[in-house]
Parts: C-alpha cells; structure tokens; sequence
C-alpha cells in the first residue's frame, strides 16, 4: 500500500530516533519531517531518554518545549553529537539544499557544531543534480540591491543561469530568526554546489546560503519501499 507524505516522514523520524542514544547532545531541526522526529524523540524522552538537545529554530524550540525535551544551546554546550533535520533536496555527496523553511542559518551552524549530521527525508528529495529547488540565501537588509547585484554577476561568472525573488510573508519580506531576509535563487541545476557555495559566501551582504555541503554522514530517505540509507 502506498503511503501518504506524512506516512514517509514518521517512517523516516523512526529510522533516525534508532540513531539516538542514551547521553547524547542533539541538533534538532526545523520543518515537518523534522516535527515527526521531535513527536518521536519527545515519546521516547516520556519513557526516560536523557538527552539535551539545540533547535535550530524559534519554531523548533517551541514544539521541544511543549513535548518537555530538554533543551540547551552552543554557549552553553558548543559540541553536539549528532544533529537530525531534513532537507529540500539531497544531491550527490549528500551536498544539501535547505532553507525552505528559513531556518538554514541556525541549521547550518548547529549542523557544524555536531560530530555527524543525518538529514531525513522521503525519497522524491534524492536527485542526481542539486537546483531544481531554489537556492535560498539569507541576506542582510541594509544594502540589498547592491547584494542583489553581487549574486548576478557571481552566478554570470560561473556560467550559472538565474532568476530570483525576495521571499515574503503576508506581502511583506520573510524575515528569519535572525533578522535577515531570504532570496529565493533558481539556478536550475547546480553541478558545483561547493563552489556557488563559496562564491556566494564571498559577498559580504550574504549571510548564508542553504548549500550545505561536507555536513551530512548519512541520509535516511523514506519511500513506498520502505526505508533506504545513503553514507556520505
Ligand atoms: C528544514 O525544513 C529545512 O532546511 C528545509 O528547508 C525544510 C524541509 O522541510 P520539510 O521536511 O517540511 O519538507 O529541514
């Protein structure tokens, strides 16, 4: 019997609280496949679990508080074991695109923080080349056409086609737990996430971009037939 989307989403959360073990310091993520790990890991924290985990977003932190998952951040405990979070698109390399959901600034550097990153997703996420998905990129406010600017010249010089638009919410720009706004970059395919990555990296109006590449170890992708792993 197919499952629906929600189905695949707990199936993969499941498969990633096996990863979870007794003492560990977790990077919890942000977006509806990640909200079906927290409902999970907050049934197994009930039954006696100790872990202490950093969301990666205000949104996170709330449905942890509600489940009374213990929560700490990177002042207070700058190393994580392991982190869990999904993803939009899961290339080759377990090169990431993220930040659907806004939250790829926080995500990225509690990602860093953890010893190894397992990204969950279902398997419709898993493509040969990154891009299809629009690249997001957390901007600064201040100065933003002359960021704007600094994007379209950096994706002519690497041959890379653009088109992009200012995220928004309720008519007026999206703004992230950070304060920053998110430009939504289709680039169509981009065969070298790295090196968009550091190009992109490189404009001082660019806080982060949702490539994230040499993060994720393994990627639990759930679908019709059941569950399949990938290592990085
Ligand atoms: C976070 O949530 C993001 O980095 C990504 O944008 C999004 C994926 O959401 P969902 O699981 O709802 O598709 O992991």
């Amino acid at each position: 019997m197919a499952l629906d989307a929600k189905a695949l989403k707990i199936a993969a959360g499941q498969a990633a609280l096996e990863h979870v073990e007794d003492g560990m310091k977790l990077g919890i993520g942000t977006g509806s496949t990640a909200e079906e790990f927290i409902r999970l890991l907050g049934v197994r924290v009930g039954e006696g679990l100790k872990v202490v985990g950093v969301p990666t977003s205000e949104r996170t932190a709330a449905l942890c508080r509600q489940l009374s998952i213990p929560l700490t951040d990177l002042d207070e405990t700058p190393r994580l074991d392991l982190t869990i979070d999904g993803a939009d698109e899961i290339g080759p390399e377990l090169a990431l695109i993220k930040g659907g959901g806004g939250a790829l600034l926080r995500e990225k550097i509690v990602a860093s923080a953890s010893r190894r990153m397992i990204v969950i997703a279902d398997e419709s996420k898993h493509v040969a080349t990154l891009g299809r998905f629009p690249l997001p990129v957390e901007v600064v406010p201040f100065g933003l056409r002359a960021t704007l600017l600094a994007i379209e010249k950096t994706a002519e010089r690497l041959g890379l086609s653009l088109t992009h638009e200012m995220r928004l919410a309720d008519g007026k720009p999206f703004v992230t737990d950070g304060g920053h706004f998110i430009l939504d970059a289709s680039f169509g395919r981009i065969p070298e996430p790295r090196a968009l990555a550091q190009a992109l990296n490189g404009i001082p109006g660019v806080v982060e971009t949702g490539l994230f590449t040499g993060l994720a170890s393994l990627a639990i992708l759930a679908g019709g037939d059941g569950i399949r792993t990938i290592d990085a």
